[in-house]
């Protein structure tokens, strides 16, 4: 009896038109349908829920802030002591005189400057150098005759201070197209302890190398070469002569 119940339940399951039983209906047993085709994916899930809070951060460092602002003024000091009195003024005839001596003062120096370039404009060549002026004829002598010409044109042997002097006499030889120019140093009163013609000390030298030599015992006088380098020299030997005013 069971298996006639099987059979019949199969071929009812095999007929494909109108009627239509379902399992529950009838009282076959349910089988297994065919599989159908997959479904489309669905949408995405609700967001997760907001996690628990991270452990606490390390402690910042120390900061540093901007200088303030600068302080009020003080309150003002208490005044000073009184004054010593001044010295009593100048009378009007003070003030006079003492304007009279300014002018005087003014008035020689500027002569002076004058005498002096009235001087210079009289040589044939001069080259300013400082407040001093170097002066040339051209004139070529000994020493002695060197040093007359120069005191009689109320001036000196020309004797260069410094390295700018040195290099004006130097300028002034190459215009002279000279070898030497007589210096005023020498060592006559103590050889080898070359002096001024004031017998003062020498403030500048620029002796040529194994220079002054005192050549045969007989130089005591001095001469630059065009090269600007000093030189002991013979006293009558004759080079080019200029002066200092
Ligand atoms: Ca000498
Ligand atoms: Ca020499």
């Amino acid at each position: 009896m069971a298996l006639l119940k099987h059979q019949l339940c199969a071929v009812l399951l095999m007929m494909e038109s109108g009627l239509i039983l379902s399992a529950s209906e009838s009282s076959c047993p349910s089988y297994a349908g065919v599989p159908g085709i997959p479904g489309n994916n669905g949408s995405p899930g609700r967001d997760g829920r907001d996690g628990f809070p991270g452990p606490k951060g390390e402690k910042g460092d120390l900061g540093i802030g901007a200088q303030g602002p600068p302080g009020k003024i003080g309150p003002p000091g208490a005044p000073g002591h009184k004054g010593d009195r001044g010295s009593p003024g100048l009378s009007g005839t003070d003030v006079q005189n003492a304007l009279v001596t300014q002018l005087r003062s003014d008035v020689k120096h500027l002569t002076d400057r004058l005498t002096v370039i009235d001087k210079v404009l009289g040589f044939r060549m001069f080259k300013k150098v400082g407040q001093k002026y170097y002066v040339s004829d051209g004139l070529v002598g000994n020493f002695e005759t060197a040093q007359k010409f120069c005191s009689d044109a109320g001036a000196k042997i020309v004797l260069p201070r410094s390295e700018d002097e040195n290099k004006v006499l130097i300028s002034l030889q190459e215009a002279l197209e000279s070898t030497y120019v007589h210096v005023g140093a020498t060592d006559a009163k103590k050889e080898g302890h070359f002096v001024d013609l004031s017998d003062q000390p020498l403030t500048f030298t620029n002796w040529k190398e194994k220079e002054p030599n005192d050549y045969n015992g007989a130089e005591d006088c001095t001469a630059v070469y065009k090269t600007g380098v000093w030189n002991d020299i013979n006293c009558n030997s004759k080079w080019h002569v200029v002066c200092e005013l």
